[in-house]
């Protein structure tokens, strides 16, 4: 997410870190690989204009000039107007007075509209524990309704659709809403046409249908990767219909980030949600200052916790202290670990948001350890039940017999056996007496 931004503008900033005291040229020399930071990154260029102008008449200010620090002085204000320009605070889905909140999804093709429905239904329902329906308000080609109605399928919510043939998106819209009312429904989520171009047609049904169900929440679904095409058809889309908020899709792919960078600065629109992947629990609501610190390298813990905490299911996080309690900790549970470790996403991803580790290291990791971890699972499904249960029965010719069944080498097997004992160490000194001190250390040691 953001990779070469990111590097840029870390290796930019890390020549201003070192030194006692900052020339002039320093400065200079530091905000030039700034604006070409942001301008690779596709950032609009006024964006970048400005952003560098604050910078350096805030970096000329009495706080620098004075500070032990100065490189670090300067590193917090480009940190500070990073926030700003990503939006400031973070912005709240806003809720209707009265029951449904309809949220309508407009963008263009293929930006990823339909796949944000069902992101967002599950959202809601997590976070808020509210029932949620979607209406499938594209008729422009039958297969779009079908996908929809699958996706729905999939996560568990209802969707409200109807023949393409003898319907209107508007009609679907209605219809979708004296459903809602009916059933008591809190939310009804609008998933809409796309067009490969803005297009005067695309406008007007958009706009029927804005008008037929008068939604709280009327977002932008773009597309990251489009860049800042994206954000001329935002502009758009916000003077013909009206917007309240922008959905950015697909920030996990090489998007360059400039969308993000210049979307709040260009059309005066909050990003409140990020996609980060294609599946439907790939959704993360958008906080500019987490944002900011991921693209400065300085990790993002709160979210990281967020995520652990939502895939790891607090029984069963009772259940494993127990074991390790009792001294059981066995192959299943490293298995198990290993599992809701990647079920938080990419690892990439999740080191992305260790403090230290940063993202350049992160990406570097990415590679060896998908694959590393996907062995790891190979080789203990390849063992029997038995063996998971009680490793010390693995003598050499069971470490054979799993390494062949795992394709994997019997080297690659007592490594992983190490690593277990290892983890069965570490986790009897964190949950044992003095364990709080021990894992302090540890997140010291990694620093
Ligand atoms: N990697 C990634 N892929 C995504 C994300 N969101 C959507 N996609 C993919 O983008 C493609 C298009 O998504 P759709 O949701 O069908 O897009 P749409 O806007 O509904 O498209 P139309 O209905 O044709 O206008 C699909 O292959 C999705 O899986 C995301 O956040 N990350
Ligand atoms: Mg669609």
């Amino acid at each position: 997410m953001f990779e070469t931004l990111s590097e840029r503008l870390n290796s930019a900033l890390g020549t201003l870190t070192g030194k006692g005291r900052l020339s002039e040229k320093d400065i200079e020399g530091a905000l030039r690989q700034v604006r070409m930071a942001l301008l690779e990154a596709d950032v609009d260029f006024k964006v970048a204009r400005s952003f560098v102008a604050k910078i350096r008449e805030e970096a000329q200010g009495e706080a620098v000039v004075k500070s032990l620090t100065p490189g670090q002085t300067v590193v917090k204000i480009v940190q500070d107007n990073l926030v700003e320009i990503l939006g400031g605070e973070s912005a709240q889905l806003e809720r209707g007075e009265t029951p449904p909140s309809v949220i309508m999804l407009v963008g263009l093709q293929g930006a990823g509209k339909t796949t944000a429905a069902a992101k967002l239904a599950l959202h809601i329902r997590r976070e808020w524990k509210q029932d949620v329906m979607i209406a499938a308000c594209d008729l422009q080609r039958p297969a779009a309704v079908e996908q929809v109605v699958t996706l729905g399928r999939q996560i568990d919510i209802p969707v409200y659709n109807e023949d393409v043939r003898k319907s209107t998106p508007i009609k679907v819209a209605k219809n979708a809403l004296d459903r809602a009312k009916r059933d008591d429904t809190r939310w009804l989520i609008l998933d809409t046409a796309g067009r490969l171009a803005i297009d005067d047609d695309l406008m007007k049904e958009l706009e029927e249908v804005k008008s037929a169900v008068n939604p709280v929440e009327t977002f932008l679904v773009v597309d990251a990767m489009t860049g800042q095409d994206a954000v001329n058809s935002g502009s758009e889309f916000n003077r013909r219909i009206g917007l309240t908020g922008m959905l950015l899709t697909k920030i996990d792919g090489d998007a360059r980030g400039g969308a993000a960078l210049s979307m709040k600065s260009v059309t005066g629109l909050p990003v409140k949600f990020v996609g980060v992947g294609e599946r439907p629990e790939q959704l993360e609501a958008f906080h500019p200052e987490r944002m900011a610190q991921r693209i400065l390298g300085m990790g993002d813990v709160t979210t990281l916790i967020e995520k652990a905490q939502r895939e790891i299911d607090e029984d069963e996080a009772k259940r494993l202290e127990g074991r390790l309690r009792r001294n059981e900790f066995d192959l299943n549970d490293m298995l198990d670990q290993f599992r809701s470790i990647r079920r938080m996403g990419p690892l990439s991803e999740v080191f992305g948001m260790i403090p230290g580790l940063g993202g350049m290291m992160a990406n570097r990791m990415q590679n060896v350890d998908e694959k590393r971890m996907s062995q790891v699972e190979a080789i203990i499904l390849s063992m029997t039940p038995q063996e998971r249960a009680n490793p010390r029965l693995l003598n050499g010719s069971r470490r054979r017999r799993v390494a062949n069944g795992s394709g994997t080498s019997p080297s690659q097997v007592n490594q992983l056996l190490n690593q277990y004992r290892q983890m069965q160490k570490m986790m009897k000194r964190i949950s044992g007496p003095g364990g709080e001190r021990a894992l302090q250390n540890m997140m010291q040691g990694m620093r």
